[in-house]
């Protein structure tokens, strides 16, 4: 039988009010620091040193001295900390001191590494001899600026407080095993709660941002640069304890996969733009259900909508990202491989061989390049790019970023398109060839800077005629207020950035002999209810119509996938295609049917041309779902919708399910045991 232990409420605040009385009366506080000193100055010092460090490096950012960070550099101190109790007395300094330079060290690494990169330093990186190049010429050309040596106060401070005790005899003091091993737990017991108390506090964006890892100063923000730093440890791992078992069975799959594989069949766009220069945009967050698309007669995006109908639009075209999102979206597009099916493949698998389009370019004579006027390490694409095979990375560093032309996470699209075209002009110049990715950032979630966006309206207005024979206007608030009215804002805006971009590309000649091409990299997770209201408005109610209603348009989950899709555009001022491709197609599609026009092949492509595959096309998603003309499966209900109203037969979802897990598999080996690696292969060869 379970007793139980009644507990008087009002006892509760007595009981403490004595307890802390005690601890007036007897100095316990002052005693514990007295006789804890070391561990304390352990603690302060080190947690002095990270806030230091969020000041130097993020000083745009007011909230260096959050409370988040400090508690979880405190917690994660005590821990550390707990263990000098289990050492005796005398032998404790050289516990911590050995703490204290190992914590001044992450700091002191930290800041050197921020200094030239903008960002915190991580593991798997600083382990390349690549990135210690740099690092080590720019850390000796500048001598070490002063700000990242304050960082060794707290190993001072701790030397001259170990002098004094030294001094007071401290070390000489009783020191018994058991009240040693008492002092370990209780401090363990500290650092635990302190930890708990810091993870009630994080909120469900902290932790998916600290599971994948990729934007660097928001984790050192809100975790502190010590878990940051043992995270990246831990994450800078795992890809090699993936890669450790299985190479050979991955080799052999992939060679049997390939060998099956027929070989892709020249077409009538067989090199029609080989030798041409390509100007792509990875435009962030655009969805096809934008384009074609008006309020009261304004279309949402009017220049999209003219290169669409003049150039090739691929209308039914889907991402295929992970968690990866904007990088999963730029692997898919170059390499025609999938994202990774653990970690990412631009974060964790950034050192292994791919043939992508900069690459294969490059190989023919291209200079190629990549722009985004945000942080390099963002996705950590400074490394990333390449391996891709991109020649320069132009990235926040090379433009001129002022609050004035910020929008969102960064610099508006205007002003990035603006200074990319003195950028543009100046590559002109200096090469005969050139393909460049321009990545866009001003479309990105969760498009609150509604005021610096240009004015567009999506409401319903309407003009009706009284019984007296005037005229009056009504608006009917329609999508204002949601976010995917806001999210329709934010389009008009990106789009006339690139209404503007391609006449200042025509007025400097950058559009001769030039292929544009244009991909929404993923969609932009908006609330499904916000569908419904666009689908369903019912203007006297400003609610939704009811479900009776015979206008009324279902809109489910597989309604929601289907929305997903993102426009493709290969345009090009030279000839008017006026194509629109209906069949479906996928991100991976696009290295085989757009290298195709450029001349180039990449054997290990996982899509088809869009061109040869026509309509038994098949858009693999990386969490097994799929879809083809016929049908969208999902492979986590084993339920599909029939997008021909033709009933299915199980041979048909079979063939496609293993189809879909063996390109899966072997998209991820491809990544995860570096099997386009030749050389790899040879030394692995070698060994077994
Ligand atoms: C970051 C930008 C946005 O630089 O590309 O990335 P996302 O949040 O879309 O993955
Ligand atoms: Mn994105």
């Amino acid at each position: 039988m379970k007793r139980k232990m009644k507990v008087d409420m009002k006892k509760i605040p007595k009981n403490i009010k004595n307890y802390w009385k005690r601890v007036k009366k007897e100095h316990l506080i002052k005693e514990y620091c007295k006789d804890n000193i070391l561990f304390l100055t352990f603690i302060i010092t080190c947690t002095l040193n990270s806030t230091m460090l969020r000041f130097f490096t993020m000083h745009t950012m007011e909230n260096y001295l959050a409370i988040k960070p400090i508690l979880a550099d405190v917690a994660i101190l005590t821990i550390f900390g707990a263990f000098g109790y289990l050492f005796k007395r005398k032998n404790r300094f050289a516990y911590y001191m050995a703490l204290e330079i190992f914590f001044t060290f992450i700091c002191m690494v930290n800041s050197i590494y921020y200094t030239f990169y903008t960002s915190f330093a991580s593991a798997s990186m600083l382990s390349l001899t690549q990135f210690i190049g740099p690092v080590g010429d720019a850390v000796v050309e500048n001598v070490l600026q002063l700000k990242d040596l304050l960082y060794l106060i707290g190993p001072i401070i701790l030397i001259v407080i170990h002098i004094i005790l030294k001094k007071k005899q401290y070390y000489y003091k009783a020191d018994p095993k058991k009240e040693r091993k008492q002092q370990t737990l209780k401090t363990l017991i500290a650092g635990g709660i302190l930890i708990v108390i810091f993870t009630v506090t994080l909120t469900s964006l902290d932790i998916t941002r600290f599971a994948k890892q990729w934007n660097r100063e928001y984790i050192v923000m809100r975790f502190g640069i010590y878990i940051y730093q043992f995270n990246d440890v831990v994450a800078s791992l795992q890809p090699k304890i993936n890669s450790m078992f299985g190479y050979d069975k991955a080799k052999k799959n992939f060679n049997e996969y390939f060998e099956k594989r027929e070989e892709e069949k020249t077409n009538e766009y067989s090199n029609i733009f080989e030798g041409k220069n390509v100007i792509a945009i990875h435009a962030e967050s655009l969805q096809t259900i934008a384009l074609n698309r008006e309020f009261n007669g304004v279309e949402v995006t009017p220049n999209l909508n003219r290169i669409a109908k003049e150039g090739m639009y691929f209308s039914n075209f889907y991402s295929q990202v992970s968690v990866g999102t904007s990088s999963d979206a730029e692997l898919t597009y170059n390499t025609s491989l999938m994202p990774t099916q653990s970690g990412t493949a631009f974060v964790s698998y950034f050192d292994r061989k791919y043939v992508a389009t900069p690459s294969l370019l490059k190989e023919k004579g291209y200079y190629t390049f990549s722009m985004h006027a945000n942080n390099a390490d963002f996705w950590n694409r400074r490394t990333m790019h390449q391996s891709l095979g991109y020649d320069k990375f132009y990235s926040k560093e090379t433009y001129k970023v002022e609050k004035e032309n910020t929008i969102g996470l960064g610099l508006s699209d205007k002003e990035f398109f603006k200074q990319s075209v003195s950028k543009l002009k100046k590559i002109k110049e200096k090469h005969e060839k050139y393909y460049g990715l321009l990545i866009t950032l001003t479309n990105h979630t969760p498009f609150s800077d509604v005021e610096k966006y240009d004015p567009y309206e999506v409401t319903i207005k309407e003009t009706i005629t009284k019984e007296d024979g005037t005229t009056e206007e009504v608006v009917y608030p329609y999508m204002e207020g949601t976010k995917l009215g806001n999210y329709f804002k934010s389009v008009h805006y990106a789009d006339a950035a690139l209404g503007q971009f391609l006449e200042e590309l025509e007025a400097n000649g950058l559009l001769d002999n030039t292929v544009f091409v244009l991909y929404g990299d993923h969609d932009a997770r908006l609330p499904k209810k916000d569908y419904q209201r666009l689908f369903n408005y019912d203007k006297e109610t400003n609610g939704l119509l009811d479900k009776e209603d015979p206008a009324y348009k279902e809109f489910d989950s597989y309604q929601y996938e289907l929305n997903r899709k993102v426009p493709f555009i290969i345009w090009t001022k030279d000839k008017k295609y006026e194509k629109e491709i209906t069949n479906v197609m996928g991100m991976y599609d696009v290295l085989p049917t757009l290298g195709n026009m450029l001349g180039i092949k990449n054997k290990y492509a996982l899509g088809h041309d869009i061109f040869n595959i026509k309509e038994n096309n098949i858009v693999v998603f990386p969490n097994g779902n799929w879809l083809t003309n016929k049908i969208y499966y999902n492979s986590q209900k084993g339920e599909y919708l029939s997008l021909d109203g033709e009933a299915i037969n199980e041979e048909y979802i079979n063939e496609k399910n293993k189809y879909s897990e063996d390109l899966l598999n072997i998209s991820d080996n491809i990544i995860v045991f570096d099997l386009l690696n030749e050389s790899k292969f040879e030394n692995n060869k070698e060994g077994s």
